[in-house]
Order: C-alpha cells, then sequence, then structure tokens
C-alpha cells in the first residue's frame, strides 16, 4: 500500500509480520496495540468465485472496522460524502481502516481472495446505512 489516504475515517495499519520465505509468513495483530481497539467480532469474506460480486455499498453509524486482504486482491471504493478514492488491496500485511460514516464497496475480487474483517463491536443491522441518499444526508447533519 503505497497510496495516500486522503478520506476521511479511515487509515491504514502495517501488521508485525515474519517471513520465513519460502516456509511462510506470520502476521501478528493485537487488539489496543497494532489493532487500536477491542475486538468483538471477526468476519471473513471467501468463495469469490463470481468476478462481477459487488460487495459493501453501505456505510456504518458508529462501527469501526479494519479490513484486510490475506490472499488474491480486490478494489475497495471508499466515499467519505466529500472525497472518493480506489484503492486495489492486495497485501496481508496491510489493514484499511473502515471507520463509521464511510461508504465501502469492494469489487473486482481475484478467483483466490479472502478478506478478513476485525470490527469494534457486534453485528447490529441498524448499524448499516445502505441507502447513497440517505448516507449523504447522514454525513451532511453530523457537521
Ligand atoms: C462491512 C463489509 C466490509 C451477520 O448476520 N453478521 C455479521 O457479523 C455480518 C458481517 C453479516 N451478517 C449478515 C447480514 C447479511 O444478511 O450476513 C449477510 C451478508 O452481509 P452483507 O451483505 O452486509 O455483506 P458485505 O460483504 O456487503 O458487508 C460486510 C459487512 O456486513 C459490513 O459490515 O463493513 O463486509
Amino acid at each position: 500500500m503505497n497510496k495516500k489516504i486522503k478520506v476521511k475515517h479511515s487509515g491504514i495499519i502495517k501488521l508485525q509480520f515474519y517471513d520465513d520465505f519460502p516456509d511462510g509468513a506470520l502476521v501478528i495483530g493485537e487488539a489496543g496495540k497494532s489493532v487500536p481497539f477491542e475486538i468483538k467480532r471477526i468476519y471473513y469474506i471467501t468463495n469469490l468465485s463470481n468476478r462481477k460480486a459487488v460487495r459493501g455499498k453501505h456505510a456504518h453509524k458508529k462501527l469501526d472496522q479494519y479490513i484486510f486482504c490475506l490472499s488474491g486482491s480486490f478494489r475497495l471504493q471508499l466515499d467519505d460524502g466529500e472525497t472518493k478514492q480506489n484503492f486495489i488491496i492486495d497485501s496481508p500485511y496491510y489493514g484499511i481502516r473502515l471507520g463509521p460514516k464511510l461508504w465501502h464497496t469492494m469489487t473486482k475480487f481475484s478467483r483466490d481472495c479472502v478478506i478478513l474483517v476485525l470490527a469494534d463491536d457486534y453485528y447490529d443491522k441498524s448499524d448499516y446505512i445502505r441507502d447513497y441518499k440517505q448516507f449523504m444526508e447522514y454525513v451532511k447533519e453530523d457537521k
């Protein structure tokens, strides 16, 4: 990841890793340390066999998360209501922050893509904003 993040409510962490090439790499994340919150939930997305799959397309009101690409690659589009940025995520060492009030969309998944997400809270359906117009209103209200 050598692209500067300009959108609000995002950021990047690089995890510590031990590269035992050719015998693998071990990557470490610690809650409250390299991952700057207590992790209450993890989930992962795998079996991405549809090249045209579109995931995300929502923002969260309060939830804070970091998204990792453990294998393969995908495109992450971030939109804070003012600024939009696209990233190709293809390294297992970097986590991109998906903070609150950040519209995010994931596309262009490679066949071997595996995504890991660390979240600071439990699943709550009411924390999602899935309508873009509502998102823009929510962001404006917040100013
Ligand atoms: C996000 C991006 C990066 C649950 O029941 N519990 C959970 O913890 C999660 C994450 C999802 N679900 C249910 C809700 C839906 O019925 O699983 C179904 C698929 O979830 P969704 O369509 O929201 O998946 P994505 O990939 O569009 O979004 C997910 C997360 O939901 C979301 O919080 O930020 O990954």
